[in-house]
């Protein structure tokens, strides 16, 4: 099936024009340079023009016909600083150009990187310009990542379940081994490079039995043999460790960050490491969050432990990647300043500025965890002295675990755009993270992954529309929704404009309808827990996990003001704060969250909240109904396989949002008594 090429089809260009003009240049290809990643590069290039143009291009290292392709980097090849003007100063390390040229009546086109990697983002960014039959007049183009960091995380274990895992089982591990099927690895890596993204953490967070040993002689070959591949892509491996790893490994009584022994442990724990990965990226960490173990054992700080490690990387050029998803899983709220919410903040914000150079945070987008709906997390614009990394989920456990299509791009843009005021108005959630605020050393973005061994890679095939808008967000925050939707849809179907323009209106508004027929304004949680899938409003009430909506019979909602609620809102800085402590200006979406809400309230629209929850629930399977129609249109347009594999999902989505809509809209009338204006049936 094609969906196991994602967007990497390479189908035939049907636009003759263009592809005319493309064949007539790409017939050669020249290039001096040699590494694996160049190799890489020139690989792709075969496939693509083999696919899109039906052409098999000369490759050599110098021009044999009077129009030909240039590739080559600013510190491989001296002709090419000669062939670009001014420009390569604009260059960045993992930059590149595409440039027309026109040098004695000889035609060509240049693609050129400061290195190696440049090159090979130069070359699939080439690749998509043909493949969507955009013409060669927009050049030169010049791109530079605007983040620096931009990973995926899996939550992959060795028994090949994956943690929160909505596509098949791992694609790494087999019966507690590193995979032989390396093919799909390799695929796997030109996937993500050709999305720009360099840095992958190949295994679960939470760090089990044999995960320990990854780091270990027992599995240190095999994971090298990962590198490799990586390496070839530009793409730096991590490994989440085990913070008792001295201890569990048997070799030490303690793990304390403190001790001597336990230092000189990681030290030669990285030695090692180093020896057969010289490039290897470092490690991934949670420590004392839902049970892992981490420097509170010992009474230290998450700076001692992270320092510790640090310190063991440092001679190596590797970084320590800290999770600040640590909070107490057994709260409750008999105290009415207890709130989960505040968990990251409390815990990181006293440690701003006491973390080694090569030490980031990572952060989730949201205080709680991963909801439809969140305000961002206050630590993001709170941290100043601290290298940030922003955690997104692009693996669905929260909005329809890849049975229901959520497109998740215009949720990460609001993050991405959101206004943390840190310095003054206009300090975006972006600025800080691509580090022009703060001018800290790393910074970037990771997301737990949506990856599995499914054909598809993703379940849902239109989840795919995720993996790849992650990545282009990662790589440059200022694209909209819409361009990487219709990108993404270009690359993987066709350039229909009726398909392209269809498939771009479900996808847009696929958040806000899953939204509108789950849990509403921000308050969260009303899924089924462990499995966190189908509705159960009180599945968390009374549970010890801290994330309560408290309804009752006269309202919802969680007060999070300084005065008279949890305090939360406290941890913005004052201006963002003052917008979100009152009912008036707190963002309708996220009214719930910050504050506890009577039925007969009356929302901007004029509804009353009751009757908000009703319409948006009956709204929302009409939206799911309508998603159906829209893909049912182009039945002509996409191949077969495709086609059922997608009807199948959205079928199935229908008859859930209607679970959903009856729970939620049943709750809500026995808790109030009060009916549907509409007179709709509530069961
Ligand atoms: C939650 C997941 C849990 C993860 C945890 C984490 O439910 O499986 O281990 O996040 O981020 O969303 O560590």
């Amino acid at each position: 099936t094609s969906m196991y090429k994602c967007w990497l089809k390479y189908y035939k260009l049907e636009n003759k024009k263009l592809s005319g003009e493309y064949k007539n240049l790409l017939k050669s290809i020249v290039i001096k340079e040699n590494t694996a990643i160049t190799q890489s590069a020139v690989n792709e290039l075969k496939r693509g023009l083999a696919g899109i143009l039906g052409i098999r291009p000369e490759i050599s290292e110098e021009p044999a016909k009077p129009a030909f392709l240039m590739l080559g980097t600013l510190s491989g090849n001296k002709s090419i600083a000669g062939l670009l003007g001014r420009e390569k100063q604009n260059l960045g390390e993992e930059g590149f150009i595409i440039k027309l040229l026109t040098e004695n009546e000889q035609k060509q086109l240049l693609v050129a990187g400061k290195t190696d990697r440049g090159l090979l983002y130069g070359v699939f960014s080439l690749l998509r310009l043909i493949q969507t039959g955009t013409g060669l007049d927009g050049l030169p183009r010049i791109e530079n990542p605007v983040n620096q960091l931009r990973m995926v995380n899996h939550w992959d274990n060795m028994d090949r379940s994956i943690e929160r895992g909505y596509a098949g089982k791992s694609i790494f591990y087999k019966n507690n081994k590193i995979t032989g099927n390396l093919a799909r690895i390799s695929d796997y890596a030109r996937m993500l490079a050709s999305v720009g993204i360099n840095a992958i953490a190949i295994n679960n967070v939470n760090v089990h039995k044999f995960e320990t040993l990854l780091i270990t002689d027992r599995y240190i070959k095999d994971a090298a043999k990962l590198n490799e591949i990586f390496r070839s892509y530009g793409i730096k491996l991590f490994l989440s460790i085990n913070f008792a790893s001295p201890l569990s490994t048997g070799e030490l009584f303690t793990a304390d960050p403190l001790d001597k022994e336990v230092r000189k442990w990681w030290k030669n724990r990285a030695e090692f490491i180093y020896a057969y990965m010289p490039d290897f990226g470092g490690f991934l960490v949670k420590a004392d969050s839902e049970g892992r173990p981490g420097p509170f054992t010992y009474g230290r700080t998450h700076a001692d432990g992270a320092n510790m490690l640090a310190e063991a990387l440092k001679p190596h050029g590797g970084l320590v990647i800290w999770r600040c998803f640590v909070y107490n899983c057994l709260q409750d709220w008999r105290d009415r300043t207890i709130d989960r919410a505040k968990a990251a903040y409390d815990h990181f914000m006293p440690l701003d500025g006491a973390f080694a150079e090569n030490v980031l945070l990572q952060i989730k987008n949201g205080p709680m965890d991963f909801q439809v709906r969140e305000p961002v997390s206050p630590l993001i614009g709170g941290l100043e002295k601290t290298n940030q990394v922003l955690e997104l989920q692009t693996t669905q456990e929260y909005t329809g675990q890849q049975k229901h299509l959520c497109y998740l791009v215009p949720m990460w843009k609001e993050v991405l755009d959101f206004d943390t005021c840190a310095k003054g108005r206009g300090t975006s959630v972006k600025k800080i993270i691509s580090r022009e605020v703060f001018k800290n050393k790393y910074g970037g973005f990771a997301t737990v992954t949506n990856i599995g061994d499914d054909t598809n890679w993703t379940g849902h095939q239109m989840a795919q529309a995720n993996t790849f808008g992650y990545a282009r967000l990662a790589w440059d925050p200022e694209l909209t929704s819409e361009e990487i939707a219709e990108s993404w849809i270009r690359l993987t179907y066709s350039n229909d404009r009726i398909l392209v323009d269809t498939i771009k209106d479900m996808l847009l508004g696929s958040w806000r309808t899953y939204e509108n027929y789950t849990s509403p304004l921000g308050i969260g949680w009303m899924v089924n827990p462990n499995h966190h899938y189908g509705p159960n409003v009180d599945g968390y009430e009374y549970d010890k996990w801290g994330t309560y909506h408290r309804a009752d019979h006269k309202g919802i909602g969680v007060d999070r003001n300084v005065r008279n609620g949890t305090g939360y809102a406290g941890q913005y800085h004052k201006e963002v704060a003052r917008l979100y402590e009152n009912v008036e200006t707190c963002p309708e979406e996220l009214l719930l969250f910050f504050h506890y809400i009577p039925y007969d309230y009356r929302l901007k629209s004029g509804e009353t909240l009751i009757q908000y929850i009703y319409n948006t629930h009956f709204e929302g399977v009409e939206q799911a109904e309508e998603l159906k129609r829209k893909w049912e249109s182009l039945k002509d347009k996409v191949e077969e396989d495709v086609f059922g594999h997608v009807m199948e999902r959205l079928e199935g989505q229908i008859t859930h949002s209607k679970e959903w809509r009856d729970i939620i809209n049943t709750y809500f009338f026995r808790k109030t008594g009060i009916p549907d204006e509409l007179g709709r049936k509530i069961y």
